[in-house]
């Protein structure tokens, strides 16, 4: 891969940040000064099934996130900001390649649906099924690979989701250090998914920490590589398990949380309330994780050359509260769909300001190689651009329409347009006027109705013709 390094001024320049805001990081004293000299350092949070209004700085009043709520005070809040997949995996696989799911191949979950009927599967069958076997093509670059060629250290603490196989797996693709569970969802206390172990430390499955909660596990970790490697720029990918539903084959399936945490919310009155205070319980664990790997950037001296992203990688699911969106996880309603992210990026990005351009998780990865300085990787289509001169309100976004399909489901945002072709509803939305996607202008605008489902068809035209990347396309 060719590497082309943007010195920071050249870098700061590209994002609109001029001589003031430098003369401002100097002023700051010399650490600021030597931590110009360097790339920044990359934080990247993400949370499973979190819901749009599930933080206080969303709108959430019943949920405890003070944390969270205090990184959207430093940065930047996004509210128009888009997943590529209403569910986790393409989701991920989006993340880490930079590409529509049908572009990379990874279109689909990698799972085993069976144990959602009760089923186990014995080991010599588990070992030959689609949960054991798929994983993202190889020849997909995935940015960690990015980043480590341009000199950072890399790790992921958290949900992999990309395959569990060694080929697939993180230290083969381009993760320094890996501690996480491998596939979509596990157990938070036992780690394991329907009674099969899936928690790995780098190559190999470990039970070490089993017993003790997720959220903890991935904290203690995310500090230890961020204090290892102080003095070199890294890339440290948290996606936490919170606030999934626990894979177990109790039904109705629990989100579990510490007791400590439950305790910090009203008693419930019924069933409905306590399974969504267990909910907001796991989030707010998580909110305290998050806490404590900021302070740690400022222990470290580092926060002021670290960008942290923070986003859910899908629609809230379960008790989650994805209001004024319609929908949830698994659909292609604006509710499976536009998740909360917030970008701070101190001496670039304003804080405390809301950002309501149309961006996407696609547009992370350009914008991660240009705040690094590496290039993009050669010969790759990337689906979006760098999305920092949107961020420090210098431009609005380039991107003007966005495509999702969920197995049968079809989605399109075309401008203000929202058309949505799916089992759960259909119809033709403004979402100037309305975000919620209660009404149906198809009969009224049938000229704009032509005109995005022509987008669409375009987009599933360029998506075939694309590369044929597996696990699923045939090829
Ligand atoms: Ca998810």
């Amino acid at each position: 891969m060719r590497k082309q390094r943007l010195n920071r001024r050249d870098f700061l320049k590209s994002v609109g940040v001029g001589a003031a805001s430098l003369a401002m990081a100097h002023a700051a004293g010399p650490s600021a000064h030597a931590a110009a000299k360097r790339p920044p350092n990359i934080l990247l949070i993400v949370s499973d099934d979190q819901g749009y209004r599930d933080l206080g700085c969303y709108g959430g009043t019943d949920v405890k996130t003070p944390h969270l709520d205090l990184l959207a005070e430093g940065g930047v809040r996004l509210t128009s900001f888009y997943v590529t997949w209403p569910a986790c995996t393409p989701s991920r696989g989006s993340l880490l390649t930079g590409r529509f799911p049908q572009r990379n191949g990874t279109y689909d979950m990698y799972r085993n649906e069976r144990p959602d009927y009760g089923y186990k599967y014995p080991p010599e069958e588990y070992a030959v099924s689609a949960e054991r076997i798929l994983g993202m093509d190889t020849r997909e670059v995935l940015l960690p690979q990015v980043l480590k060629e341009g000199g950072y250290a890399t790790g992921i603490f958290g949900k992999w989701d990309l395959g569990q196989l060694r080929r697939f797996l993180p230290l083969q693709r381009g993760f320094d250090e890996f501690y996480g569970y491998v596939n979509t969802g596990i157990d938070y206390y036992t780690h394991e998914r329907y009674g099969v172990p899936s928690m790995y430390r780098n190559n190999a499955p470990t039970t070490e920490d089993k017993g003790t909660y997720t959220t903890d596990l991935f904290q203690r970790e995310a500090l230890r590589f961020m204090k290892q490697h102080r003095d070199a720029p890294f890339f440290c990918y948290v996606p936490f398990n919170a606030p999934h539903i626990a894979s177990v084959l109790k039904k109705p399936k629990p989100v579990q949380a510490p007791e400590e945490y439950i305790a910090m919310y009203p008693e419930p009155k019924d069933e409905k309330e306590r399974r969504r205070i267990e909910h907001m319980a796991a989030l707010t664990a998580m909110d305290d994780a998050i806490g404590e790997l900021l302070a740690l950037l400022e222990t470290l001296d580092v926060a002021d050359n670290t960008i942290v992203i923070f986003f859910s990688d899908n629609g809230g699911s379960g008790t989650a509260d994805n209001a004024p969106l319609r929908g949830r996880k698994g659909q292609v309603f604006e509710g499976g769909l536009r998740v909360p992210c917030m970008v701070r990026w101190p001496g670039v990005v304003p804080p405390g300001t809301v950002c309501d351009q149309f961006l996407t998780a696609l547009d992370i990865f350009p914008m991660l190689c240009n705040a690094a300085g590496v290039a993009r990787p050669e010969g790759v289509t990337l689906d979006g651009f760098d999305m920092a001169p949107v961020l420090v309100g210098k431009e609005g976004s380039p991107r003007k329409e966005m495509f999702w399909q969920r197995r049968g489901d079809k989605g399109a945002r075309v401008g203000d347009w929202k058309w949505v072709d799916s089992k759960k509803g259909a119809g033709l939305f403004d979402l100037s006027t309305d975000l919620g996607e209660q009404h149906d202008l198809s009969a009224k605008e049938p000229e704009v109705l032509r005109r995005v489902q022509a987008r669409f068809a375009a987009w599933e035209q360029d998506m075939a013709e694309a590369e044929p990347r597996g696990p699923f396309r045939d090829f």
